[in-house]
């Protein structure tokens, strides 16, 4: 055991004070109509939870993750599956989100570390036929290893291309040997410091070619999942290609990938985008791309990526707003969040997850209430009515021409200005659900 004192996390309601207690995330209640687990399907990421320990450009690692082994063995590449499960049984976590380099050491040579993810897979594959735990997605780490400092579709190099499609090759095999549901690229470095030595149109090619050969492979091994691309505006590179979610689906457009991939949104990225997050799950939703989440949030007072655990209800709500509204997530959540680095205990571990299952579980219970409620629903809807009837059904219809609706207008005289937005008012409302029963 590695976490010799935390106990199972129980569901004991809002007015518990026990610090390792759910207080909203109630696994089978039903909301809307199925339980809160199968609404929340909720994903520990490796890498955050099991291999990062606090180090930052000032100072070093402040949680021990050695998980009682030595580092960079495959001893402790085993003890972190342990603990990885120890963790999520604990909280009824019920899928896995990895990197290749997050499971296994890298070796220097790939066929080594290829050698030691057949190994570590078939120990994962172990232990989730043990517990029923489930892979969520795979992604190969092509970002942090010297090799692709100019990215690895976007590389400048061919030799380093080609390795990025070692690693992607892997990487599937294992996503798919452990059953995952989805694939992610993540653009690591997929972007440029400056067009002075960048020719934006040779690297997006190269790109979306990366990802054509990816699906092709994929398939061909009975992958059937989705290929998610996660989309995020900068940091590392000054200009990452996957801005945002409207950048990222008019490349999957151009390249003719719109079939295979779908959006993994995360809300940090998005924020950073200077957008909410609720306007990127949105527009992956109406072009029927909203795929999978990466739960977290970050801090509207700092300009980076802080990976937060999402605390903020107001968000989450949003966020179940937007996921009820679209039926659901063929991905799940993610947790791509990471304790604060003072937050170094192992206990620690566990205050953030229960802290992000329970804001999202307290976000599904509102949003479902927001829908339930229908004020919202019914502005919207009557805000629009002048489009169901008359001319406006026309313009719908798309039954109309230019002149048509010019001559309308010149025999109207001016318009009627269009109709308060009521924003404050539905804000009010907003408000009134989140802070009343
Ligand atoms: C980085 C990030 C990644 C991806 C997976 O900002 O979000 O961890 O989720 O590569
Ligand atoms: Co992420």
């Amino acid at each position: 055991m590695y976490f010799p004192n935390i106990p199972v996390i129980p569901y004991e309601g809002p007015n518990s004070t026990n610090p390792l207690a759910f207080k909203f995330y109630d696994a089978d209640r039903i909301v809307a109509g199925k339980p809160m687990k199968e609404h929340l399907p909720f994903a520990m990421a490796w890498w955050h939870n099991l291999c990062a320990g606090g180090t930052d450009m000032f100072g070093r690692d402040t949680a021990d993750k050695s998980f009682g082994a030595e580092k960079g063995t495959m001893e402790h590449a085993k003890a972190k599956v342990d603990a990885g499960f120890e963790f999520m049984q604990k909280l009824g976590i019920e899928y896995f989100c990895f990197h290749d380099v997050d499971i296994v050491p890298e070796a220097d040579d790939i066929k080594e570390t290829n050698r030691r993810l057949d190994e570590i897979s078939d120990y994962i594959l172990e232990k989730m036929n043990q517990t029923g735990i489930k892979c969520l997605w795979g992604t190969a780490n092509m970002f942090s290893n010297p090799r692709f400092m100019n990215g690895a579709g976007s590389t400048n190099s061919a030799d380093v291309y080609c390795f990025a499609a070692a690693q992607i090759k892997k990487a599937l095999d294992i996503t798919v040997k452990l059953g995952g549901k989805g694939y992610v690229f993540w653009g690591g470095r997929e972007g440029y410091e400056t067009l002075l030595n960048t020719d934006v149109k040779f690297e997006q090619e190269n790109i979306a070619n990366l990802m054509k050969m990816a699906v092709k492979y994929g398939r061909s091994i009975g992958f059937t999942g989705d290929f998610y691309i996660e989309p995020k505006p900068k940091e590392p590179m000054k200009h990452q290609y996957d801005f945002d979610a409207a950048t990222a689906i008019g490349f999957l457009r151009q390249y003719g990938l719109d079939k295979d991939f779908k959006m993994n949104i995360e809300a940090n990225h998005a924020t950073l985008a200077g957008h909410t997050f609720q306007h990127d799950l949105r527009i992956s939703a109406i072009n029927g791309m909203l795929g999978s989440i990466d739960a977290n949030q970050g801090d509207y007072l700092l300009g980076w990526d802080t990976d937060e655990f999402p605390f903020n209800v107001y968000e989450t709500t949003m966020c179940m707003y937007e996921v009820l509204k679209a039926g659901g997530l063929t991905g799940g959540f993610n947790f791509d969040a990471k304790n604060r680095r003072p937050s170094y205990t192992m206990e620690d571990m566990f205050h953030a997850y229960i802290l992000g299952m329970d804001a999202f579980a307290l976000g599904l219970l509102k949003a479902a209430r927001i829908i339930e409620d229908g004020r919202i629903d019914s502005f919207i809807a009557d805000r629009y009515s002048s489009y169901n009837s008359g001319i406006g059904a026309k313009i719908r219809a798309g039954e109309t021409s230019l002149e048509e609706l010019a001559a309308y207008a010149e025999s109207m005289g001016a318009p009627a200005l269009p109709g308060s937005g009521r924003q404050e008012y539905l804000e009010s409302i907003i408000n009134n659900i989140l802070f009343c029963g």
